[in-house]
């Protein structure tokens, strides 16, 4: 299980930890480093054992567009889950819940710009599953389904294009961003170390204020955090998730913020486009940045 490292998000290392009292039991969408310290962290074996891959993966379910089709100015999609090794179905009662979903969908187009978080609902025909997708360009994109099969029981990452052989201009911006404005909110990121390096460990902060310049503090839970953090490389291979560390929340009604703080460990240079996704006020968020890893 651990040796069979996935090509995709071992690159880069991206880890939530110190978390006393940590409040739920599916943390596995990590991507773990060795020095997890959560006291009730159900995998702590599996992490404590030197190897900086051990969370996700090789993929053992393959992904597959069923049907597109439009409505409105949505797409509505079908998916197909199936196992590799014997294209048996992939319904729902295979996977465990990971962040109060099973099947988390992170869509995103060939120019990193336009990133959607989907959770899709199981159809009748298992392993077919379905979404309604609202894509903002004309560009090709591509889904990574998060997944946690139970017969593995580790997290893998299953890509499959979404979008295709569209001809738009697909390059990706690779302009640092370390400051975004959101709906009057701005969010600021930094790291305590001057550069991202290749396998040094930082720690990174998100700090938020609101357009008066006060801090924000009514961060509401989003599928058990206060933050998501989807990073997508500029290779479109590469796609890591973090989450927050410090207190998660426990409640609808506990609030976070001012500050997230993340830890990061890159495995590879490049660029690497970020998004936060948060809930403020009942809305949510999905901010984006950019950095570099040298
Ligand atoms: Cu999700």
């Amino acid at each position: 299980m651990k040796n069979h490292m996935i090509l995709l998000s071992v690159t880069l290392l991206l880890t939530a930890s110190a978390n006393v009292g940590y409040a739920h039991t599916d943390t596995t969408d990590h991507s773990h480093s060795t020095t997890e310290k959560h006291s009730e962290h159900q995998h702590t074996a599996k992490d404590s054992h030197g190897d900086h891959h051990a969370a996700v993966s090789e993929p053992t379910i393959k992904l597959s567009v069923h049907k597109i089709e439009d409505k409105g100015d949505k797409k509505r999609v079908q998916i197909k889950l199936e196992k590799i090794k014997d294209d048996k179905s992939i319904s729902l009662d295979k996977l465990k819940e990971v962040h109060t979903q099973k099947v988390h969908l992170l869509i995103i187009d060939d120019t990193l710009g336009d990133y959607s978080h989907i959770h899709p609902k199981a159809l009748k025909e298992p392993g077919l599953y379905e979404f309604e997708w609202d894509a903002k360009k004309q560009a090709n994109y591509r889904i990574w389904a998060d997944l946690h099969p139970l017969d593995t029981d580790a997290q893998e990452y299953v890509i499959a294009d979404l979008v295709t052989g569209k001809e738009a201009k697909s390059e990706i911006n690779k302009a640092v961003v370390l400051e975004s404005t959101m709906d009057g909110y701005t969010f600021k990121l930094s790291f305590d170390s001057e550069s991202l390096v290749i396998g040094k460990p930082a720690l990174g902060k998100i700090t938020i204020t609101d357009k008066d310049g006060n801090p924000v503090k009514d961060l509401e839970p989003v599928m058990g955090a206060f933050a998501h953090i989807v990073g997508f490389f500029d290779d479109r291979q590469t796609v890591v998730h973090i989450h927050p560390m410090g207190e998660e929340p426990s409640k609808p009604t506990d609030r976070g913020g001012p500050e997230l703080q993340f830890h990061i460990v890159a495995e590879k240079a490049g660029f690497i486009k970020l998004f936060a996704q948060v809930s403020i006020k009942g809305k949510e968020l999905f901010v984006p940045f950019g950095i570099v890893v040298k």
